[in-house]
């Protein structure tokens, strides 16, 4: 059996909350991410007859029977993950009853997975009904989105559109657009149901005045996707005060969107 700290996912996991949280983003014990492994991936590693206890999820994910994540711990600080892995992430396995999580490895503490489970694992049956290929769920605080959701309508439509229009690599990026969510209380059934719904246009759903939920098919996609969202926010909040003498109009964000062959939200552009 290998060591597991030596296996590229919980690699990644390191590698990513260390970045994420110098970027500023996930202060305390904010954000968390899951992160959709291979079966076979993980038996190089682990034992997975070998269940450590059971967890409940409290919902059901009839539809992730049997799927192993690599998950971040609930309380647990992005700082401290790349120190520490074994105590600040865990893999899991949705047991045949789909309400329960077996742990295989990690949470050594006593810990479980983040509080946001529900929207994490709605959003991945959510997204890979559209995209096998779908892996990665990452939730966290970027400062100028959160900053954005004060003072912008939240609204889908609006919300991208003027996204779009602050850089033009966005459109290009996601040309699906991002959902909006109003402030709810996060952590539980409802958001969940509330994000995974967004999830089935969107890979990218804002929360109002909490953060942002990615989904992708790997680390770097999920990230960057946040990335070039909270580069156009911190582009917003630099200039929102600001007279506008330029702008990417809407021919050319549909320009951009055709010379690249996207498919992109037609209909959030205000073209006739
Ligand atoms: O895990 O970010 O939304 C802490 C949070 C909750
Ligand atoms: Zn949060």
């Amino acid at each position: 059996m290998k060591d597991i700290l030596t296996a590229p996912f919980v690699q990644e996991m390191m590698k990513t909350t260390a970045n994420m949280y110098r970027l500023g983003w996930d202060e305390r014990n904010g954000g968390n991410i899951s992160y959709m492994l291979e079966t076979e991936e993980v038996a190089e590693y682990l034992d997975l007859d070998n269940v450590i206890r059971t967890i409940p999820t409290g919902f059901d994910a009839t539809d992730l029977i049997g799927k192993i994540f690599i998950v971040t711990g609930t309380g647990k600080y992005f700082k401290n993950v790349e120190f520490d892995p074994e105590t600040n992430l865990g893999i899991i396995r949705i047991a045949k009853d789909g309400t329960t999580a077996e742990l295989l490895w990690g949470y050594k503490d006593g810990g479980r997975f983040t509080s946001e489970l529900p929207a994490h694992l709605m959003s991945h049956m959510t997204r890979l009904k559209k995209d096998p290929n779908h892996r990665v769920v990452m939730h966290t605080h970027p400062t100028a989105t959160l900053a954005m959701t004060h003072i912008h309508e939240l609204d889908d439509k609006k919300f991208t559109h003027t996204i779009w229009e602050m850089c033009t690599e966005c459109i290009v990026v996601f040309p699906d657009g991002i959902g909006v969510l109003p402030w709810m209380v996060c952590g539980n059934n409802e958001i969940g149901i509330a994000t995974a719904k967004k999830m089935e246009e969107y890979r990218l759903v804002v929360w109002g005045l909490h953060g942002i939920y990615g989904a992708g098919k790997d680390m770097d996609e999920t990230f960057g996707l946040i990335e070039t969202v909270e580069k156009a926010a911190q582009l917003y909040m630099s200039i929102a005060h600001l007279p506008h003498l330029n702008t990417i109009r809407d021919e050319e964000l549909k320009a951009v969107a055709d010379a690249f062959g996207l498919e992109y939200r037609k209909d959030f552009l205000k073209l006739n």
